[in-house]
C-alpha cells in the first residue's frame, strides 16, 4: 500500500547510525559534528567531508541541505547518496579524490528530524511538511521552514501568517529552532571575514526542477543580484538541470515564496544556490512517497550535478567567464 510508512527510507535514527558508521570506517575523511538540536531534542548533524576533515582548511566549501519539509523522505536518501558516492569514490575515482582534496563538504542530512519521525509515525505517512514546535495561541504545531528565513520574510503574499497553514512562515525571521541553529551554522562558516561556504543546494521534493533565486521576485536583477550574478545562477543551473533531465529555471517561475533558504543564502550570506525539487515530475508518479525502490535510480540522477557544483565552488563565476 503506496500511503504506508516505507522501511526503504531512512528515519533520522538510521541516518544518525549511518553516519557514525562512516565516520568509523572513514575517519580520516568523514566527520560529524552536532550544530544544534532540534524542537524536540535531536541532534542536528553537519557532515564535513574532506582530506583532513577534522579542522577548518582554506578551501572552497559547499553545502547540501536536506529535508526541511518532512514529507520529502527522498532528500534524506539523497544526502546519504552524497555521503556514500564521495567515501565509496575516494582513493579509486580520480575526479572524486581531487575534488574531496580541493573542498570541504559540508552536508545536513535531516535539517527537519521532528518532521520526518512524526511524517513515519502511524499506520499511514502522515503528509507532514513543517516542524514540530507549538505556536502561541494556536493549537497548531509546526513553521513551514522554507519561509521562515530571514531575507525579505513575510514580503510578498508567498507565505501564511496563518499558523495552521502549510505554508506558516512562524512568528519572527528564524524563530524556528531548526531554523535558527542551521542560519547559525552557516554564519559560522565565515572565517576570517569570509564566508567560506561558495555554492549550495537545497533539497526538495517534488517537480523535477532545478530553481535558483529569488523567490520573492519575479525580476531577475533585483536588490542584492545584478545580472552577472544572475546570469551565473542560471548558466549553472542550466548545466546541471542539463545532467539530471529536470527543468531549470528561477524560483519565483513556479511560484512566489518568501523567507526561502535560497534567497537568503544568496542576498545574506553571497552563496550561489539552488534548489533540486526531485522526482516524481508529476503528483502520478507518488507524489511526496513515491516506493523505495526508486531510490537508487532517482538519486543517481544527481550524482552529475552535485560533481558539476563541486567543480564551480573554487569560483562560480567561471561560468560565465567572470572572475568576482
Ligand atoms: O514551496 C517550497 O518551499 C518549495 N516547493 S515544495 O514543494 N518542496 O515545498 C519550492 C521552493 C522554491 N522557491 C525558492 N526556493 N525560493
Ligand atoms: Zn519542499
Amino acid at each position: 500500500e503506496a500511503m504506508h510508512p516505507d522501511d526503504g527510507y531512512t528515519s533520522y535514527p538510521e541516518v544518525v547510525e549511518h553516519v557514525d558508521g562512516l565516520v568509523a570506517e572513514h575517519p580520516g575523511l568523514v566527520h560529524s559534528q552536532v550544530y544544534g538540536q532540534s524542537y524536540e531534542g535531536r541532534d542536528l548533524l553537519a557532515v564535513r567531508i574532506s582530506d583532513d576533515p577534522t579542522v577548518d582548511q582554506d578551501k572552497p566549501e559547499v553545502l547540501f541541505t536536506h529535508s526541511q519539509h518532512a514529507r520529502e523522505p527522498l532528500t534524506v536518501e539523497m544526502a546519504v547518496r552524497i555521503m556514500d558516492m564521495l567515501t565509496e569514490g575516494y582513493g579509486s575515482d580520480e575526479r572524486i579524490t581531487e575534488l574531496v582534496d580541493t573542498r570541504e563538504i559540508w552536508v545536513v542530512p535531516n535539517s527537519n528530524p521532528d518532521g520526518t519521525e512524526y511524517d513515519r509515525s502511524g499506520d499511514t505517512w502522515q503528509n507532514w511538511r513543517k516542524t514540530r514546535g507549538a505556536n502561541e495561541g494556536s493549537e497548531a504545531l509546526g513553521t513551514d521552514m522554507n519561509r521562515n528565513w530571514a531575507h525579505e520574510w513575510g514580503c510578498c503574499g508567498g507565505s501564511s501568517g496563518d499558523p495552521g497553514s502549510m505554508t506558516y512562515r512562524g512568528q519572527a525571521p528564524e524563530s524556528a529552532t531548526e531554523v535558527e541553529a542551521l542560519a547559525d551554522f552557516v554564519r559560522s562558516r565565515e572565517v576570517g571575514g569570509e564566508q567560506q561556504i561558495t555554492t549550495a543546494i537545497d533539497f526538495h521534493t517534488y517537480g523535477e526542477l532545478v530553481l535558483w533565486p529569488f523567490g520573492y521576485t519575479y525580476d531577475e536583477v533585483a536588490d542584492g543580484m545584478n545580472q552577472d550574478e544572475y546570469d551565473t545562477h542560471e548558466a549553472l543551473g542550466e548545466l546541471m538541470a542539463d545532467s539530471n533531465g529536470y527543468t531549470p529555471q528561477q524560483s519565483s517561475g513556479l511560484y512566489i515564496t518568501d523567507g526561502s533558504i535560497n534567497d537568503w543564502l544568496w542576498a545574506d550570506q553571497g552563496i550561489v544556490n539552488f534548489t533540486f525539487e526531485m522526482y516524481p515530475g508529476s503528483p502520478g508518479d507518488g507524489g511526496f512517497y513515491p516506493p523505495s525502490d526508486v531510490i537508487g535510480e532517482e538519486t543517481a540522477r544527481n550524482e552529475e550535478p552535485v560533481l558539476q557544483l563541486l567543480d564551480y565552488a573554487d569560483c562560480p563565476y567561471r561560468i560565465i567567464g567572470e572572475e568576482e
